[in-house]
């Protein structure tokens, strides 16, 4: 029986998202599911058969109109498009994408962007718009130290990539970590010593009350002078303000940003002029159907059976 006490239907799944296809996904879980009811929302009105909602920033008091409601899966790897619902129902589980295509672009994203910053590639494109012709020795990556916020799955995976690109690579978690070829910290007490042996910071943090705000002018003074910021996190961990003081005081070298407070960054924003910041429109990574529906089907499978949720969030850490 449902909920509100209607014979229970096979369960049906609610999408939501103004960036993903539909019907790819449709396509992907219906195949592996037999029977799965499908409904693309927001705003369904008869909605007491849906059991597990597959979405991608909801529209707020969105998700409390399905009475029977047993989880809800992200389309992303983060979940601070669904938390951040003040009506978000309680105690309904929730959990992250993990997609294996998803962390590949991430790691191609972050690799890049260090490799850019590294060999200097920000400095030449600023000598080419002059004609400048200057010589530079190459730098060695081994003295290059890449220190990446967050060892989750997108963070473990680059730091391995970065160390197998000769980096000197580090990391900073909430929780104690091991990785491979990295040097690990922890928690705020570490947090400065990890930031002073950082040349190329790496943000793959969640966004969670703990986390907003975080790379802010303190953070930055932590680093060496001439460091680099990537962030494809969230845009709210950054203060704005802050990075563009360090950034002209010389203090820091550049900025690769790929999340913005509002998004599309609006046109009057300064990171759009700012010589040494690279803006990118949110597309370090995006998760697709044809790689990451095993994972969102077993998941849904797992909620229409009542059963633990694969990569479940914690919705008091906030991720
Ligand atoms: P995970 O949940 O797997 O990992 C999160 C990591 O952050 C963990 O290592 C966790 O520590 C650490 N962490 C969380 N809170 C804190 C804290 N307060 N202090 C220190 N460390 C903390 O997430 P993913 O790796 O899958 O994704 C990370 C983020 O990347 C997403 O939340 C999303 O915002 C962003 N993203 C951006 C995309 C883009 O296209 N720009 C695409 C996909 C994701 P611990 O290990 O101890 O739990
Ligand atoms: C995500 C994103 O969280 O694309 O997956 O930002």
């Amino acid at each position: 029986m449902g909920r509100r006490g209607k014979p229970s239907a096979p369960g049906a799944l609610l999408f939501i998202s103004h960036l993903d296809d539909p019907a790819a996904w449709k396509r992907e879980l219906t195949s592996r599911i037999p029977g799965l009811g499908y409904r693309v929302g927001p705003g369904l009105t008869d909605a007491d058969d849906v059991e597990v909602a597959l979405v991608w920033a909801p529209p707020p008091g969105e998700l409390k109109r399905y009475p029977n409601l047993k989880a809800i899966l992200s389309l992303g790897a983060g979940v601070d498009h669904i938390l951040n619902d003040p009506e978000l129902p309680r105690g309904v589980p929730i959990a992250r994408l993990v997609d294996p295509m998803l962390t590949r672009l991430m790691s191609e994203y972050v690799l890049l962007a260090a490799l850019r910053h590294h060999r200097e590639f920000d400095v030449f494109e600023r000598h080419q718009r002059r004609r400048l012709w200057e010589y530079r020795f190459p730098p060695d990556a081994a003295r290059r130290r890449v220190g990446v916020m967050g060892l989750g799955v997108l963070g473990a995976d680059a730091a391995a990539k970065l160390a197998a690109n000769g980096f000197a690579v580090q990391g900073w978690s909430r929780r104690p970590k091991r990785i491979a070829g990295a040097r690990t910290y922890h928690g705020p007490r570490q947090l400065e010593r990890f930031l002073n042996a950082t040349d190329v910071l790496v943000c793959l943090l969640p966004l969670t009350p703990a986390t907003r705000g975080l790379l802010d002018r303190r953070v930055f003074a932590a680093l060496p002078k001439g460091a680099f910021l990537v962030n494809p996190s969230r845009g709210a961990l950054l203060v704005d303000d802050d990075l563009i003081e360090a950034l002209d005081s010389g203090h820091l070298a550049g900025a690769t940003l790929d999340v913005f407070h509002r998004e599309p960054l609006p046109r009057d924003h300064p990171f759009w002029r700012h010589p040494k910041v690279l803006v990118t429109p949110h597309i370090a990574a995006a998760g697709y159907p044809e790689t990451a529906a095993p994972q969102v089907a077993e998941n849904v499978r797992r909620a229409l059976a009542g059963r633990p949720l694969l990569h479940p969030v914690d919705p008091e850490a906030g991720y």
